[in-house]
């Protein structure tokens, strides 16, 4: 395959004024009419004229009215243009029904849908499909169906056809058309300045019960971005649709945003907390877009970074306004740890921006999405709210209908604030995670702070500069009060010392509070001073990291000297877990254990080969004396966490939920799933429903519950997925593979459905020493449907390639098995381009 690179980026050379498109619906047989003015760019080069089609059978072509015959290649096509404007139309044809890929035009359950981003236009059109070419799109959907949607507003319609026009020029990844029997849920808004917008959410028959959420969330969402960054909504509509069989979580088309139907629709009884507060955030994440996205969106693909890391850091302030700041937080560095570390720290690591691809759906990555977020809490943690608010407001004025790059960005915070952001930008470019190291004195009333950052080497960068880090501290007496409230350092150097004066006692130092740059801290400090921190710090998120660090500690002396339960850690969490001054959620988070495979990263961090079924006896022993610890009290607080009020997705009776599930599980353990037998049959929701049955599976005693389970939702596709899933995250170790192989024999193993195939195979993955049984077997039957699969969707086989990035950090036999069938899948002939990028970096 080939590779592209940054450094090579050219204009197109024409402009695009209007593209009309007549889109006549056919299972097999969808023709697609394209009418585009081309006008040349004044100035602009023109290389050869070139139009990106894939998969399409060419009907016919003409330039100003006159047939033309282009030359045909792969990839698309090339013609000889006349010298000024011209205007070039195609007629193709296409077969939606035999798309596997999901990729392009294709149907789901008998419905029309597309998904365009970042390369699927070309597969519906002949195009210039990138996405610095910005047109409005006027577009004629002929077919039989009741619904036919585009993007922007409806113009007209009639027996068997709709027309839509989209004022708002847009590149093609954010064209999208859904054509179906489908239903609607109505709503309404009206934005600050008056205007009215109607809203839907369309969805096939029967699902009209679980759109409520939805609603209130898109609501929330829209005024939620014009209080917090004055962003109105520009169009006379929104459609959001939810579609069964898609590869990604939602996509922000202009005016029609399409949804996988697992992160739109929502009922209480069929839908968890977690599922709820995800779609939540999810529609926000998908309607900020069309301004973070949309209206401003990106030169190349390189630049994705500048509307995910953008988009993801609005909806994870939007998800702290909206629920608790402290919790939310601590979710998303508990989900930077176990998604986007791993990424950074094995082969497929690469920068924020990256500077070459093969495959550019390869790089919908943690490390765009999230260490991207990241890199933006840092610059306004940098340069204050108040400056970050001038900036933004900034880059909407100056760059509002263009498609832009990531110094555009950090030109609109230098010329808001007047810094040099040179060394900054680092952050888009190196890739790796910085470690930090502490060091500190105390000498005539002055306590020092010396902190010294170093990246490791990764692919393609052996040699790294120092990043710009805030470091947020604290400083807490030794009585337990605040000296020193939160303050920001700026490290710029390789090594950089930070004094605090005046000084009475040597302070205990709150570090790295609210998480405040994407780096490993180093620093070895004593369990009394944890402990301490655990009781004392005003930082909720460094109370939090000083509890997970003594759990980090104890499970890993477990692992490596055989030690007892750190029962001191156990009982000064007993403390906070029982405090019923703190939010239920807060305490469900300090429950938590760090994973399995976070553990394997830090044993090979040190240095330590890993043994994963040691890592998980020391997990279960760890939590079998929590639940012995404090078998008197578990009972009473899971009466207090019992909710009966009517059930609400909010924060509140999702926290009380959160802890009693914790504690169920705790309980379980003692108890042999009585409790959670008894919960399982009382459930009137689905978080105490699955709950539940979690902790039978964990206990071994699940089978009549499974059944009940089924026989009651085997009519519903998102519920039927999580209990295919659970049955293979929480079951014993020892019989993952062949639990989830047992599973794909069943009828309803509809494999070529993304969800399903995640259902299974992500959950084998999540399950680490089942995973990484010493036998290979979970890695061959990954492997087999990896192989499988890629015939059919490689986008979605070549993202989940990527549980297998992890492999160096096993024993020599593991590494063994893993290199066996990442080599195996590698020699497949016929693999897809997505995929043999994935296993070439990873065997790398
Ligand atoms: N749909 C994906 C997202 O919103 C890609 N744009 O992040
Ligand atoms: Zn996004």
């Amino acid at each position: 395959p080939q590779t592209v690179y940054l450094s090579d980026y050219k204009p197109f050379g024409w402009h695009i004024a209007d593209v009309h498109l007549t889109v006549r619906l056919d299972p097999t047989a969808t023709r697609v009419r394209s009418r585009i003015r081309f006008e040349p760019t004044p100035g602009a080069e023109h290389p050869e004229f070139f139009l990106h089609g894939e998969d399409l059978r060419l009907i016919s072509a003409s330039i100003d009215g006159a047939p033309v015959t282009p030359e045909l290649t792969a990839e698309g096509l090339r013609c000889a243009v006349p010298e000024g404007a011209f205007t070039w139309e195609a007629e193709v044809e296409i077969a939606p029904a035999e798309n596997f890929a999901l990729e392009g035009l294709y149907m789901s359950n008998g419905m029309y849908c597309t998904q365009c981003e970042a390369e699927g236009f070309r597969k519906i059109s002949y195009y210039p499909d990138r996405p610095d070419v910005m047109a409005t799109f006027t577009v004629r959907i002929e077919g039989d169906e009741r619904v036919k949607l585009s993007n922007g507003n409806p113009v007209a319609s009639g027996e068997g056809w709709a027309e839509w026009h989209d004022p708002w020029p847009k590149p093609a990844y954010l064209f999208a058309l859904v054509a179906g029997d489908l239903v609607n849920h109505p709503g309404s808004f009206t934005t600050a300045s008056g205007k009215e917008v109607e809203l839907n959410i369309w969805v096939r028959p029967g699902d009209e019960g679980k759109c409520a959420w939805g609603m209130e969330s898109l609501i929330a969402s829209m005024k939620w971005d014009e209080e917090v960054y004055g962003r109105e909504y520009d169009l006379d509509i929104f459609n959001i649709v939810a579609v069964d069989d898609f590869n990604m979580g939602a996509m922000e088309n202009k005016g029609l945003n399409i949804f996988n139907s697992s992160c739109v629709l929502a009922s209480p009884e069929t839908s968890t907390d977690a599922n709820f507060e995800r779609i939540e955030a999810i529609i926000a994440h998908e309607y900020f877009h069309n301004w973070t996205g949309n209206r401003i969106t990106c030169r190349d693909w390189f630049q994705l970074c500048l509307k995910e890391g953008l988009t993801v850091y609005r909806d994870s302030q939007f998800t702290s306004d909206m629920r608790s700041a402290e919790v939310k937080r601590i979710g998303d560095v508990i989900d930077l740890r176990a998604r986007q570390f791993p990424e950074d720290q094995g082969p497929l690591s690469h920068p924020v921006r990256p500077e070459s691809f093969q495959e550019i759906n390869n790089f919908y990555t943690a490390t765009v999405y999230e260490k991207g977020a990241e890199v933006i809490g840092m610059l306004k943690r940098l340069v204050g709210d108040e400056a970050y608010a001038k900036a933004l407001d900034l880059y909407f004025d100056r760059h509002d209908g263009q498609a832009c790059t990531i110094e555009d960005w950090l030109q609109v915070f230098e010329d808001a604030t007047g810094r040099d952001l040179a060394q900054f930008k680092r952050w888009y470019s190196q890739s790796g995670t910085p470690h930090l190291k502490v060091s500190e004195t105390f000498e005539d009333g002055i306590y020092t702070l010396t902190f010294t950052q170093e990246t490791p080497p990764t692919p393609g960068q052996p040699d790294k500069l120092p990043q710009v880090l805030p470091i947020a501290v604290g400083l807490l007496n030794p009585n337990g009060d605040e000296v020193v409230p939160t303050t920001v350092l700026e490290m710029t150097e390789a090594t950089q010392s930070f004094a605090f004066e005046g000084l009475s006692a040597k302070p205990v130092p709150s570090i790295l509070r609210g998480f405040s740059a994407p780096v490993v801290l180093d620093r070895e400090t004593s369990a009394d001073e944890k402990r301490f921190l655990l009781a004392h710090d005003t930082d909720a998120f460094n109370r939090w990291e000083a509890s997970r660090d003594l759990g980090r500690e104890c499970l890993v002396d477990m692992i490596i000297q055989g030690s007892e339960p750190d029962l001191a850690w156990i009982d000064a969490l007993g403390e906070v877990v029982r405090d019923d001054a703190l939010d239920p959620a807060f305490r469900a988070m300090m429950l938590a254990l760090p994973t399995q495979a976070e553990l394997a990263q830090l044993l090979h961090s040190r240095d330590i080969t890993p043994d994963p079924d040691a890592i998980h006896a020391a997990s279960e022993a760890l939590r079998d004396a929590m639940a012995q610890r404090w078998a008197s009290v578990l009972p009473e607080i899971a009466d207090k966490m019992w909710v009966d009020a009517p059930f609400d997705p909010g924060a509140e009776q999702a926290g009380k939920r959160s802890l009693g599930g914790a504690i169920l599980a705790l309980r379980t353990r003692l108890d042999g799933g009585a409790a959670a037998q008894t919960q399982f049959d009382a459930a009137d929701n689905m978080t105490l429903q699955l709950g539940a049955l979690s902790c039978l599976i964990r206990a071994g005693a699940e089978d009549k519950a499974l059944a009940a389970f089924r026989k009651q939702w085997s009519g519903d596709r998102l519920v039927m997925d999580k209990w295919f899933a659970l049955q293979v995250a929480a079951t014993e170790p020892a019989n993952a593979a062949a639990r989830a192989e047992a599973l794909t024999k069943l009828p309803d193993f509809d494999w070529k459905n993304p969800n399903r195939f995640r259902a299974v195979f992500g959950s084998l993955a999540m399950n680490h020493a089942g995973f990484h049984r010493a036998d290979g077997s979970g890695y061959r039957l990954l492997a087999d449907w990896l192989i499988k699969l890629d015939e059919k969707n490689p986008q979605t086989t070549a993202r989940m390639c990527s549980v297998f990035q992890t492999w160096k950090r096993y024993d020599a036999g593991r590494q063994a098995l893993m290199k066996e069938q990442l080599e195996r899948i590698a020699a497949r002939p016929g693999l897809s381009r997505d995929v043999t990028e994935m296993v070439t970096r990873l065997l790398s």
